[in-house]
């Protein structure tokens, strides 16, 4: 008998890799520290997904991995499945304080010959690690005739944690419209590449992009135009809902934003007791800026914000709310300053953290409110002043509806053309002069005056959004324009596969 179960034992898989090197992988962005170890795991049809069971987190995030494994190899990996017998190396997720880092997006990944381990004290840094390990599965399996296929991941170590805490895009969803399934998509392309923040700008003077009960001709009225006299289009709340609760899912936040005093001829036209420059109001589906504004002496105005603020409060989980307040040209400074004083208190009783372009620091605002530096050097030292949190958006840097070149199909260029290594070759650790403990991070905004579907979109975001995305996570000795260029080059498959219009920059030798 002894004889009979010694056969029967199966023969363990001897599996020969050719000589690896992890470090030299096309990882955006770019990890903290990786050591290679030169061997072979096999993922394949034998391997399974374990997670620690007793948060639901981590088996969703197992399941989340199956799922994108099974979209880029065709392989159907069991999650927490009882049965082994036919396991041959596993992927385990374990929720354990790694040994060599702390940090809420913290994550290490040993990769072994056998299995490959996850190690995270949170959600979020499993999360990130997942799209490390995405990024490591080979386009193509070792043969792709055999019948056994085989996905060959190097092995090594990744010890891994970002450099900010903010690493965000923001879609303008008011000068065009974006459907709810345009939104997902841009958020499933954000995550892969970490970052952890979709700024939505639902209102302007073109459109006012999400419903609230109290006020509902803000939608009926304010949501029906966009730039070019198309029809606009808003959010019903359980639509806003499920974008926030999408987002969630892939340990992205929502930040909402409603732009005023200025930018409010939607709001304006929808009630026009709001409206402070004394002019007849009409549908505005233009391009100009700094014309419209709320009258900030006005008790109806204050009781209209707090109800917008409540409701969306109530909808948005993040700890921000973004009350805009740029180029309000047609506001008067002491309006201005008195106004954004009082919507700062109304923000904060509602729970929630004030974020605002720069301008906003030329009020009386908290060191706990934070300042979006996008052009004004000068506003950005009077937030330092004010020793509030800023988040680095610089329009000649970070703006992803600057055009490419002068040849760019889509975009603007007031602030100059931004093409692919313009708009990575930057430093935000020391940009203008904000001090790094200031810091909170980078955002790309994509304002949507020229664009008005997902192509469009994809065409303008990508590849920049990429590079913004390593200059958020990676610190600055790890980044490299030479080396980061060969890495984005190798994106092209990704890129394709998740039918994305990225713009092909000639400065790219793509694969
Ligand atoms: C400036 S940046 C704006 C937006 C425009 C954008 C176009 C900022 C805070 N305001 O209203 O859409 O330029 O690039």
């Amino acid at each position: 008998t002894t004889f009979i179960s010694c056969a029967e034992k199966k023969q363990k898989r001897v599996i020969n890799f050719p000589k690896t090197d992890l470090t030299t992988k096309n990882l955006i962005p770019k990890p903290l520290k990786m050591v290679s170890t030169n061997g072979g795991f096999a993922l394949d049809k034998f391997t399974a997904i374990y997670t620690t069971k007793d948060t639901a987190d981590f088996e969703e995030i197992g399941l989340f991995l199956a799922e994108k494994i099974k979209a880029k190899t065709n392989l159907e990996l069991p999650v927490n499945i009882d049965k082994i017998e036919n396991i041959e190396s596993i992927i385990y997720i374990n929720k354990s304080k790694n040994a060599h880092l702390d940090g809420l997006e913290a994550y290490e990944l040993n990769i072994n010959q056998d299995s490959v381990i996850i190690t995270s004290n949170t959600p979020q840094g499993a999360f990130r690690a997942i799209q490390t390990f995405r990024q490591l599965i080979p386009e193509t399996s070792n043969d792709t005739l055999a019948e056994n296929k085989i996905w060959t991941i190097a092995t090594g170590q990744i010890i891994d944690k970002p450099q900010f805490e903010y690493r965000g895009a923001m879609l303008d969803v008011s000068r065009h419209f974006f459907s709810v399934k345009d939104v997902k998509k841009y958020i499933d392309l954000l995550a892969y590449y970490k970052y952890n923040t979709l700024h939505l700008h639902l209102s302007d003077d073109q459109g006012w992009r999400i419903e609230i009960k109290s006020w509902p001709k803000l939608t009926e009225i304010g949501g029906q135009t966009e730039v070019g006299g198309e029809s606009g289009g808003f959010y019903t709340q359980e639509e806003y809902t499920d974008i926030v609760n999408y987002a969630a899912s892939q340990y992205i936040m929502i930040v909402p934003e409603i732009d005023m005093p200025g930018h409010t001829n939607a709001a304006s036209l929808s009630y026009p007791i709001l409206n402070g420059n004394g002019k007849t109001l009409k549908p505005y589906e233009g391009m100009r800026v700094g014309f419209s504004t709320f009258d900030t002496r006005k008790d109806t105005v204050y009781t209209l914000i707090d109800d917008v603020v409540r409701e969306i409060a109530a909808l948005s989980p993040g700890p921000y709310f973004h009350i805009g307040g740029d180029e309000s040209h047609a506001t008067k400074k002491e309006d201005y300053i008195y106004f954004v004083n009082k919507v700062e208190k109304i923000v904060q009783k509602h729970g929630k953290i004030m974020i605002g372009w720069d301008e906003i620091a030329s009020a009386d605002v908290d060191s706990t409110s934070i300042s979006q530096f996008w052009s004004s050097k000068e506003n950005a030292q009077k937030a330092v002043q004010k020793n509030m949190k800023i988040i680095m958006s610089p329009a000649k840097k970070a703006y992803l509806d600057m055009k490419y070149d002068t040849q760019s199909k889509h975009g603007l260029n007031w602030a100059g053309l931004i093409p692919t290594d313009t708009a990575y070759i930057w430093t935000p650790e020391s940009y203008e002069g904000v001090p790094l403990k200031n810091i909170l991070g980078i955002e790309a905004p994509l304002w949507s005056e020229t664009i008005s579907n997902i192509e469009e979109l994809e065409y303008l975001a990508f590849p920049r959004a990429i590079g913004y995305a390593e200059l958020s996570w990676t610190t600055q000795e790890n980044r490299d324009w030479e080396n980061y260029k060969i890495r984005l080059a190798h994106q092209k498959p990704f890129l394709n596969r998740m039918k994305v219009n990225f713009y092909p920059s000639p400065l790219i030798d793509w694969k």
